[in-house]
């Protein structure tokens, strides 16, 4: 089943669709944001210089420093009597970052989520467990409000207490699982460390799983795990929260909501557009918001958009999961490697689990990067022999496939500390000095 109409539109409709958009959100960030109507003029650019979707490219960049510039409300478009919620970022490194709604931002945004939960197959007869944060984090209310719509019955669980989440998912018959898929997978150890038989005491059938990249063996691994349908659910805060595309059954690239949110990728370093097919930043513009029209704003996520057609019968383009962000790309000696790739190189083996942080320091002038990763219960701790060839069978992985090398080492099951939000894979103390 597909939530809502526009996702199946022919492609030109959905042209014309976004161009009278474009054309809109253009001429009221000029009128009613200071700092648009200024990069605008900086560049000598009139918004009657817009005319279709393809003059996109001609508009300036935002970038999250220009949020945190503007701190709290400088980029809103709408005074605060037509705001009915304010969200905003942690604001660990500096000043947090500050987005608001209206109460049309609202619907559209429980929308994007009504798409991706039908897409995972969630209906009125399911039970949403809810196991984002809530709060100022965009992702508990954020799929709160999408499952409310979908009319499914929703449990806001929020983050933390493990054991209890899984207690309640098993008592209250959840089907589908909303949270990170690192929470996920603590939920899952946790419930099978109390002694719960998985297929026998879950009812669960799909997980609406975000907010931080994720690989295919972590993804995989969870799917079959918990004997479930894994779809992806993709979003940002500066853009709406979650809800900004997400997986089908057909695919484990996700579709972009392209009515409401304009993809383009474009070469961080040069800044140009590139074409389909080529893995570059994500830059996105908001096409309906009301409170905070965002125009271009470069995500720092590393994608390629696919413009294949889909079997699902939707027409919105997909993009590919996520690979890591800009600035999480570690250069390691010289060579670019992403948290993901790493993982995905783990995930290939058996004797070890996905739980694992990469730790990178100075050593004199070159960089030295260490995996410390868990193995599995079936692995032998006292056998030295044996961890010695397994940490070997790990670096050459991790050579041959990433063209890194590292030293590993192997930690009982259960050492690393486990997220229950968004989860700390790299530790850089490079950066610390
Ligand atoms: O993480 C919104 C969200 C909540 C998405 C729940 C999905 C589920 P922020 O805290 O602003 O918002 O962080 C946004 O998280 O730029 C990506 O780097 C990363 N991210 C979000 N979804 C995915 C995903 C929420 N499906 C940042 N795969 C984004 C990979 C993701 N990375």
């Amino acid at each position: 089943m597909i939530w809502s109409i526009e996702e199946s539109l022919p492609r030109e409709k959905l042209r014309q669709i976004q161009t009278s958009r474009l054309i809109e959100t253009v001429s009221k960030v000029y009128a009613n944001v200071p700092l648009y109507k200024k990069k605008f003029d900086e560049i000598g650019l009139k918004p009657e210089d817009i005319k279709s979707i393809d003059d996109i490219s001609k508009l300036p960049f935002t970038k999250k420093q220009d949020l945190r510039d503007s701190y709290p409300f400088g980029l809103f478009a709408v005074p605060n009597s037509q705001l009915v919620r304010i969200h905003s970022s942690s604001g660990t490194t500096g000043k947090p970052t500050v987005v608001g709604y209206t109460k049309n931002d609202i619907n559209v945004w429980a929308e994007g989520i009504a798409r991706v939960l039908t897409m995972g197959g969630v209906t009125n007869n399911d039970i949403v467990h809810i196991a984002y944060g809530y709060g100022l984090f965009t992702g508990g209310l954020g799929l709160h409000d999408g499952a409310t719509l979908v009319g499914a019955t929703v449990v806001p669980s929020s983050g933390g207490f493990t054991s209890r989440q899984a207690m309640l998912m098993k008592d209250f018959g959840a089907t589908a699982l909303a949270c990170t898929p690192t929470f996920a997978m603590h939920i899952l150890e946790t419930a099978e460390q109390e002694g719960y038989d998985i297929n026998r005491d879950f009812k669960l059938k799909c997980g609406i799983f975000g907010a931080e990249p994720t690989s295919r063996g972590l993804k995989d691994e969870l799917a079959k795990r918990w004997g479930i349908s894994y779809h992806d659910i993709y979003g940002l805060s500066e853009i709406i929260g979650p809800g900004v595309a997400g997986s089908c059954k057909h695919s484990n690239d996700l579709h972009i909501f392209e009515d409401h949110f304009y993809p383009e990728i474009i070469d961080p370093e040069t800044l140009k557009p590139l074409p389909y097919g080529e893995k570059g930043e994500l830059v996105i513009t908001s096409l309906t918001k009301e409170a905070l029209p965002i125009i271009r704003y470069r995500t720092g996520d590393v994608t390629i958009l696919n413009a294949e057609l889909c079997d699902c019968g939707r027409t919105q383009i997909k993009m590919k999961n996520i690979m890591g962000r800009v600035d999480d790309m570690l250069i390691v000696n010289g060579v670019n490697v992403f948290p993901s790739q790493v993982e995905h190189a783990l995930s290939n083996i058996k004797e070890i689990t996905l739980n694992y942080q990469i730790i990178v320091e100075k050593k004199g002038y070159l960089d030295k990067l260490e995996v410390m990763v868990e193995v599995t219960e079936d692995m032998p701790m006292d056998s030295i022999g044996a961890l010695e060839q397994l940490q070997k069978k790990i670096q050459a992985e991790l050579l041959n496939s990433l063209f890194i090398h590292s030293s590993i080492k192997l930690v009982e099951p259960r050492t690393i500390e486990r997220s229950q939000g968004k989860a700390v894979r790299v530790i850089d103390k490079r950066s610390l000095k």
